[in-house]
């Protein structure tokens, strides 16, 4: 296993060098989803738990009072704490309209999202249309490999194709959203939903993990949690709690290997 340090020499996308070394630099590998109807909250959880993340992800549809002057708020939080911001934006369409739905309507998610995602149920040309507005700007995507959701058909050779694509445009592509390491690319980065201190469900389908069993046995590189966090009593602690198991986690299963590695040698 190599060090995120070593692992910036693999990365295509400038982006993914640039959160590697951001991850290593502030300790953590934890992704805040924060899926509040309210700009303020946002904003000011945003604030709040900066420190704690290397990744504010957002679902900008969800707000109910969305003004324009949202994207350099967020853009300015994000120098300000320094992590990337990911519209969770889930495109799925033919090329032309998601170069549309990404740089235009009311949102204009490529003017301050680092990082978005996608499906791959259209094919290539989505990756064409997304990459046209978002590769100039420096912008990155997210191909959606598997889902945290019970009854996903987001498996098998749909995954494996899902792979094999973001593999193949790794000059915009710099990652997975999985459940599980899946690519054997190093420079190539796994995101993973669904996690809680304690495995189960929610009542519409969403199945929890517990950080260990993602980031231990299935080898994940980013843990993505919301309500674990942002419904907790104390939002702080919390995110300090799980950024700290979160990071030993990650980094104690490394240090294992290379003292076996040394060992051996
Ligand atoms: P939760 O509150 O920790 O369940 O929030 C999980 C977030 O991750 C939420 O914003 C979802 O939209 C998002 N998500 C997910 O849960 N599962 C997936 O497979 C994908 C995204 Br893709």
């Amino acid at each position: 296993m190599l060090h995120l340090t070593d692992r910036v020499e693999f990365a295509i996308h400038p982006l993914a060098k640039r959160l590697f070394t951001l991850m290593d630099e502030k300790s953590t590998n934890l992704a805040v989803a924060i899926d509040t109807t309210s700009q303020a909250e946002l904003l000011a959880l945003a604030d709040l738990l900066g420190p704690e993340i290397c990744i504010l992800k957002t679902h900008v549809d969800i707000l109910e009072d969305f003004t324009s002057d949202l994207g350099s708020a967020l853009r300015d939080l994000a120098q300000k704490h320094r992590f990337l911001i990911f519209e969770d934006r889930k495109f799925a369409d033919i090329g032309q309209t998601v170069s549309l739905q990404y740089e235009k309507g009311l949102y204009h998610i490529a003017e301050w999202a680092d990082l978005i995602n996608a499906h791959i149920v259209p094919g290539p040309g989505l990756i064409d249309g997304l990459k046209k507005i978002g590769k100039p700007l420096g912008r990155g995507l997210i191909l959606i490999a598997e889902m945290s959701s019970f009854g996903t058909l987001a498996e098998g050779s749909y995954t494996k194709h899902a792979i094999e694509l973001g593999e193949s445009h790794r000059d915009f592509v710099l990652g997975f959203i999985a459940l599980r390491k899946l690519s054997t690319c190093p420079g190539m980065i796994h995101f993973t939903p669904g996690v809680k201190l304690q495995p189960g469900r929610d009542a519409l389908g969403q199945r929890y993990r517990t950080i260990e069993e993602v980031l231990g046995e299935n080898q994940s590189d980013v843990i993505i949690v919301g309500r674990e966090i942002t419904h907790a009593h104390d939002p702080l602690q919390m995110a300090q709690v799980i950024r700290k198991r979160a990071w030993w986690c990650f980094y104690s299963d490394f240090l294992d290997k290379s003292i076996v590695r040394s060992n051996q040698g």
